[in-house]
């Protein structure tokens, strides 16, 4: 099984990437902001709850994300591989994880970050917000989840450089371009 995670800051393009790799290697697909967002459009207690939290850019409690991460992999039999978008986002998190894949025998195979400079990032979720009018991606919104990201998140690059697993590629220029790059870090790992 390969464990993939794809990392990166709000708008690197993880969820962009995710999906066409998921469809390549034919891994399942987790994107925790899907799941987060999907718990708040249908009003479940879950999403009730999360809802402000989202809205206001901070990230959604730790002991929640575990949750919902251990009925994804429990309900995930027979997979071939995961790719784990947007978790984890926390040095907990990713502690909880490793605790998971130990449970199922599989650990993080590889960790591919996608590097964007920060401007760039914030004209794509600028442009998203026009076309898709998310509530988390107002200007004042997207300076709070990058400072969440900085603060919380990027201590992740650190912590899974000492594992022996992360891997960076250019995440500027064409979907298509960058999603070749990444492919070609993929399949090197599944061949070693
Ligand atoms: P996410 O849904 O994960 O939001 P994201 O980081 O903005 O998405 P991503 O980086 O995937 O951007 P995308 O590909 O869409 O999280 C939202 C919220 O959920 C968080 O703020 C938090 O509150 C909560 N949450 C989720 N997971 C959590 C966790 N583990 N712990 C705690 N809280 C959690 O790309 C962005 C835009 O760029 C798109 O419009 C796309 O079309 C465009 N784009 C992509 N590639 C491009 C390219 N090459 N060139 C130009 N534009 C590109």
């Amino acid at each position: 099984m390969f464990n993939l995670i794809l990392f990166g800051p709000p708008g690197a393009g993880k969820g962009t990437q995710a999906i066409k790799i998921a469809e390549k290697y034919n891994w399942k697909h987790v994107s925790t902001g899907d799941i987060l967002r999907s718990e708040v459009a249908n009003q479940t207690p879950l999403g009730l709850e999360v809802k402000a939290v989202m809205e206001s850019g901070q990230l959604v409690s730790d002991d929640l994300l575990v949750k919902i991460m251990e009925s994804v992999f429990t309900n995930s039999p027979g997979v071939g591989g995961f790719v784990l978008d947007g978790f984890p986002r926390t040095v907990k998190q990713a502690q909880e994880l490793a605790v998971m894949l130990e449970k199922i025998g599989y650990p993080v195979s590889l960790v591919l970050a996608l590097n964007v400079n920060e401007q760039e990032l914030v004209n794509r979720l600028l442009k998203r917000a026009q076309e898709q009018g998310r509530k988390d991606d107002t200007e004042e919104v997207i300076t709070n989840r990058l400072v969440q990201y900085h603060h919380h998140t990027k201590p992740l690059i650190d912590f899974y450089h000492k594992v022996g697993v992360y891997e960076e590629v250019f995440g500027e220029g064409s979907v298509d371009d960058i999603f070749t790059k990444l492919t070609r870090v993929i399949d090197r790992k599944k061949n070693l």
